[in-house]
């Protein structure tokens, strides 16, 4: 298990890489380009000159989060071909600064949603919540507006201002596609990268959708086991492999997560771990919490057991973190709570492998 930590790079975080090199145990980011549209080929300079400003502060740069992919990819559009000619490209021009792992979404117009960026906690902190029954009165336009204004000035990944301006425009191309639309979709698009992250060794894990149900009438297919299941089959590839989100899918609480990381595990498919905690408080209410096991609704045990017994090598990153000790900061990615994180996950893992190593002996 490699602990890592997302960073947005020098105009985009509000973190030096310098703190995140004293977080112990921490020794890989997981970093992106930031400037280059959707759609488009990252230049190889710069994914070089990102991998060089980390290295210089004594971490490495192996997995990336998140190469997008275009609108007119999820849509099936004729134009998706020169979106995948490009997608390869920058898989390869990756490959070549040295990284493994990308990581991708396949969410209709939005990446990760909530209908508050900070929600007071008990205990004076403030996560990331969600709830249904909000959403089901919101307009689509209010919310992007809201989660513009909750971003505290940083541009949420996922969130681009441009694309989503274009909101209604957007929402309305996907007028008539369904699940399985959205699956033929995504079968496309493998079919056409994962020949290419095959040839460059590039392992490919699709993150789940968050929350894993329709929004705004809009499909989602990355949210359960049995989707999973379905996916890593389009393309029979070890290199089409998925992120476990253990936040993500485990706002459903049908998701058994340390269940399923043993189950992709074992067909050699999970290739990132995202481990964070929430509490479901009710079907379509959830929020984040600190990862500590007892915190929230999933065990940070079972989950670290199972990627210790399946003897996951990969990256794992603490994903989402709550603001605490009055940091101001881009919500969800904190310095102080991420740190705690993967401090904490890190210690679970260390007593797992000794138990097991003192087990053997
Ligand atoms: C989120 C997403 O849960 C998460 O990790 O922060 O933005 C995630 O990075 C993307 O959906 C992955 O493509
Ligand atoms: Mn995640």
């Amino acid at each position: 298990m490699q602990m890592s930590f997302r960073w947005y790079g020098p105009q985009n975080d509000s973190i030096p890489l310098k703190y995140i090199r004293q977080i112990p145990g921490v020794t890989n980011i997981v970093g992106a380009i930031y400037h280059i549209p959707v759609g488009e080929t990252w230049p190889l300079a710069d994914i070089l000159a990102l991998k060089s400003e980390i290295e210089t502060a004594g971490l490495t740069l192996k997995t990336v989060e998140s190469v997008n992919v275009h609108e007119d990819i999820k849509l099936g559009l004729p134009t998706r071909d020169r979106y995948i000619a490009n997608y390869c490209a920058t898989l390869k021009n990756l490959a070549q600064a040295g990284i493994e792992v990308v990581c991708y979404n396949f969410m209709p117009v939005f990446d990760w949603l909530r209908t508050d960026l900070a929600k007071p906690l008990p205990d004076g902190s403030t996560a990331l919540y969600y709830d249904e029954e909000i959403i089901a009165g919101l307009k689509p336009e209010i919310l992007v507006a809201q989660m513009e204004k909750g971003a505290n000035g940083f541009e949420l990944p996922g969130w681009e201002k441009k694309r989503l301006g274009e909101i209604k425009k957007l929402l309305a191309l996907y007028k008539n596609l369904d699940e399985e639309q959205l699956f033929a979709n995504l079968g496309y698009f493998l079919a056409g990268i994962i020949p290419t992250a095959e040839e460059c060794g590039i392992k490919m894990a699709i993150h789940p959708d968050d929350p894993p149900w329709p929004v705004f009438g809009l499909p989602r297919i990355v949210v359960s086991r049995a989707n999973l299941e379905r996916i890593v089959r389009l393309v029979d590839s070890p290199f089409n492999g998925l992120a476990l989100c253990s936040g993500a899918l485990g706002a459903d609480p049908r998701n058994d997560i340390p269940a399923m990381i043993r189950h992709f595990g074992a067909m050699g498919r999970l290739h990132f771990g995202h481990v964070r905690n929430i509490i479901v408080a009710r079907p379509g209410l959830f929020y984040e919490t600190a990862h500590k096991d007892d915190s929230g609704s999933i065990s940070m045990y079972d989950v670290m057991k199972a990627y210790h017994d399946i003897g996951y090598t990969g990256p794992i990153r603490p994903d989402h973190g709550r603001m605490i000790w009055g940091e101001e900061g881009m919500p969800g990615y904190g310095l102080y709570d991420r740190a705690l994180g993967a401090v904490y996950l890190h210690g679970l893992w260390d007593a797992i492998k000794k138990q097991s190593e003192g087990e053997k002996q």
